[in-house]
């Protein structure tokens, strides 16, 4: 009798035993076979995305999956920057932004704070402003209590963004104005290494790819070195399209700004595939063009995109995905702009209410033809 109980308690361990075992692996082996993004790129840099309100707010149970299955970095697509964060002189707003920071705390991401200057955006009492004195005491408060916020949270700071003109002259800002020269930057670079002396600094911007503005942020960067002021990395924005601009020039980019000894980080990347105003340059978000709303020659791919359109699109992330990858000992991270398709400020830049494409996921956020290829080159390469 002691000997039956005896071998079925035996019998009833080995299998106990086994059953977990086979469970285990089970879990090993579903996590190999769960592919993303973030995975597949993993010691090479980071992938990124930029969450609107909603996305932070975790409105979309789907979405919200996607994000934090997909990407281990994040970017506020709008709710850090300044008419957003700091509407009136006296206010500002944390709500999304604590929730933003929250988000990613939560989910062991990389927080980009976008960003602390900026000439677009910017909240209209700034724009009052008229001399030199009150603009430095209030980019003094506005960097000196948002960084410090939250400093030790914020990974990484884009402190200014977009100072450059496409010849690398500087930009005539209300910045530039007062100040009478680009020592804004400095006072800018100066407080963020202050108020958050952990996160990493970098100067962002579009059209990085040029050779004329490469020329203006190398003088930029090496005037911040010159001075002993912090800089760590150039932010490449990356609103590119399938026609351009070429490997080449951003290759020049990517190995210029490193020599520099910075990183390089490609801050908001999009390809769109739809013809634009043809005189129509860089990202600049003020120029607008209404005379081609509604023309369907404009938006072409309302019903979805053509074959070759798709292998357009899939053949260009190859190419800048490679390119990634053969320099990725200098690049840190490389962010898209936005999650899905429908979320793209390409649908209404620079014509309003057009059908874009220029992400890996779909309106039904659901990975596109174009991931699996951008996933596959790292499958060759290892
Ligand atoms: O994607 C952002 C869009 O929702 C805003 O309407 C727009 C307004 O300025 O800004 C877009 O993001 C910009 C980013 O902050 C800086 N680089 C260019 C981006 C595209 O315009």
């Amino acid at each position: 009798m002691f000997n039956k109980i005896n071998s079925t308690l035996l019998l009833f361990s080995i299998c106990f035993l086994s059953c977990k075992e086979a469970k285990k692996e089970n879990t090993i082996q579903n996590q190999e076979i769960e592919i993303s993004l973030k995975k597949s790129y993993n010691g090479d840099f980071l992938i990124g995305t930029a969450l609107n309100t909603g996305q932070i707010k975790e409105v979309d149970a789907k979405q919200t999956t996607l994000i934090t299955k997909e990407f281990n970095a994040i970017t506020p697509e709008n709710d850090l920057k300044w008419e957003q964060i700091h509407p009136e002189k006296d206010t500002y707003n944390f709500e999304v932004s604590d929730a933003y920071v929250a988000f990613g705390k939560k989910n062991n991401m990389h927080v980009v704070g976008h960003t602390l200057l900026w000439h677009s955006q910017l909240a209209p009492w700034v724009n009052e402003i008229k001399n030199k004195d009150t603009l430095v005491n209030q980019i003094t408060k506005h960097i000196n209590t948002i960084a410090g916020r939250y400093k030790g949270k914020i990974d990484s700071w884009d402190v200014v963004n977009e100072a450059l003109n496409e010849d690398g002259t500087p930009r005539e800002s209300i910045f530039y104005k007062l100040f009478g020269d680009e020592s804004y930057l400095e006072l800018a670079f100066k407080l963020a290494a202050k108020a958050a002396p952990d996160a990493e600094l970098v100067y962002n911007d579009y059209n990085l790819w040029k050779p004329a503005k490469r020329e203006g942020v190398i003088r930029v960067v090496k005037n911040l070195q010159a001075k002993g002021i912090k800089i760590d990395g150039v932010g490449m924005q990356a609103h590119w399209s399938i026609e351009g601009p070429s490997i080449e020039d951003i290759e020049n980019s990517i190995i210029a700004y490193s020599d520099l000894g910075v990183k390089v980080m490609f801050t908001e990347l999009d390809v769109t595939a739809l013809p634009n105003p043809w005189e129509l340059d860089g990202a600049a978000v003020e120029q607008s063009y209404e005379r081609y709303e509604g023309d369907p020659k404009m938006d072409p791919y309302v019903d979805g995109l053509t074959e070759e359109a798709k292998q357009k699109i899939a053949k260009r992330y190859e190419d800048i995905f490679n390119l990634f990858l053969k320099h990725k000992d200098k690049i840190s991270r490389v962010t898209f702009w936005g999650v899905n398709d429908g979320q793209s400020w390409l649908n209404d830049w620079p014509i309003n209410g057009r059908t874009n494409y220029p992400l890996l996921f779909g309106r039904d956020n659901k990975p596109k033809e174009v991931y699996n290829n951008v996933i596959a080159l790292k499958n060759k390469a290892k």
